[in-house]
Order: C-alpha cells, then structure tokens, then sequence
C-alpha cells in the first residue's frame, strides 16, 4: 500500500563484493535514481572494507543512500529486490552471509519500526556495522534510528579505520 503523497525518507545500504564491486555498486546507485515513485536525494562515497561475519571471503564496496519515496516499507522491499534480481544476483545459490554482487538493504524507513519474519526495520545490526554507520555520517549524521539514537551517536561508539574510502577518481579505473 503506498503512503499517498507522503514523502518518507528511507536509508538504503548497498553492497558487494563479487564482479566488479564499484561498478556493482554504481549500477546500483544509478537503478536506485530510477525507480518510480521514489528519488535519490543523497548518496554516500564508496567505501571498501573487509567482510564481516564468519564466512571468508573478499572485501566489500559499500555505501548507503537516502531516498524520499512514497512507496511503502512492503513495496521498497519489493522493488529492492527486483533490482538486486536485474543485477545478476542469484539469492537461492548464495551462503547466508556469503558472498554476493549486489545487497540492497533498507536501513531505515522514516521513525518505522517494523518486526516481521520478511521486514525488520531498522536494519538488524545496524549499531554493529561501521560500513552503514559511517557512510551514514558523510550525508545525514542526525538521521534518527529509531529506538537506537542517531547516526552520529552509534558511529561515535565504532571504528571506522577500517573502512577505505575510494576516491571518485579511481572509480572509472579500477576493478573491485
Ligand atoms: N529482510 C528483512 N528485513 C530487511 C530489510 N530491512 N532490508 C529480509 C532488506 N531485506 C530485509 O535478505 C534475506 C531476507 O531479509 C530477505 O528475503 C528480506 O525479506 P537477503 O538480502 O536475501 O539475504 P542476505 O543478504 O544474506 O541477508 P542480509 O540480512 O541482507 O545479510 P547481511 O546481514 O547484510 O549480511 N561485510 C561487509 N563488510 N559488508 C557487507 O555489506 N554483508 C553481508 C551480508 C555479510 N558481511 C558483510 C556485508
Ligand atoms: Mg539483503
């Protein structure tokens, strides 16, 4: 159900770390301009980091976006999803936790809270991930996590040294 002419602003996490990160996450960005009944007001820098979690593999390309939309938190899911299925992204053939080409996340969606099996809002472990955080800080540093404080609270209790943020410069120039 759309919220009607309500525009709600939603954080979105973005990230990679299989065929080309950057320009997974590029594409990404540009998809996310797209959609209907939504706009891209802010994005973050790219930033690489190791993965977290207990499966080894390569380092991620991260991000994070904020949208207005007026779709609902459902319907975000929804056209997430379909864009992560147009990038190539195999769900049913990947590890939990495991590698992946592209993950789009909603972080949060306006001051919602919401608890189901198939949407949980904010994003779970949002307080533990420098990679949302972080990028977080670069564009809206007082955006409210519900129930949990600000961005700049969170992130102030986190290392960021971590994370490498990649030069605009280098992104048409390099792979992964
Ligand atoms: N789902 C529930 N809530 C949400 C939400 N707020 N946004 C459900 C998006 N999806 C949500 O997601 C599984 C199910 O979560 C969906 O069907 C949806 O209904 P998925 O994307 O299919 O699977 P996933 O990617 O394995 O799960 P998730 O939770 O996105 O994985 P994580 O926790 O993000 O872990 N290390 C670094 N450095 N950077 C990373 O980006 N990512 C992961 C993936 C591991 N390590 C990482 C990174
Ligand atoms: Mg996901």
């Amino acid at each position: 159900m759309s919220v009607g002419n309500l525009w709600i602003p939603a954080g979105i996490g973005i990230g990679s770390n299989q065929d080309d990160p950057v320009g997974q996450v590029r594409v990404a960005l540009s998809a996310l301009a797209g959609l209907p009944e939504s706009r891209l007001i802010y994005t973050s820098s790219l930033y690489r980091n190791p993965p977290m979690g207990p499966v080894a593999q390569p380092d991620y390309v991260n991000a994070v976006a904020i949208l207005l939309t007026r779709k609902s938190a459902h319907e975000l899911l929804v056209d997430l999803q379909a864009l992560e299925l147009a990038q190539g992204r195999l769900r049913d053939a990947e590890l939990r936790w495991g590698p992946r080409c592209i993950d789009l996340d909603i972080l949060t969606y306006g001051y919602q809270v919401i608890d189901e099996p198939g949407l949980v809002i904010p994003h779970s472990g949002i307080s533990e991930r420098n990679f949302v955080l972080f990028p977080l800080l670069e564009i809206c540093p007082d955006l409210p996590i519900p129930g949990q404080g600000s961005v700049s609270g969170l992130a102030a209790g986190l290392d960021g040294t971590t994370l490498e943020k990649i030069p605009v410069s280098m992104q048409d120039s390099i792979q992964g």
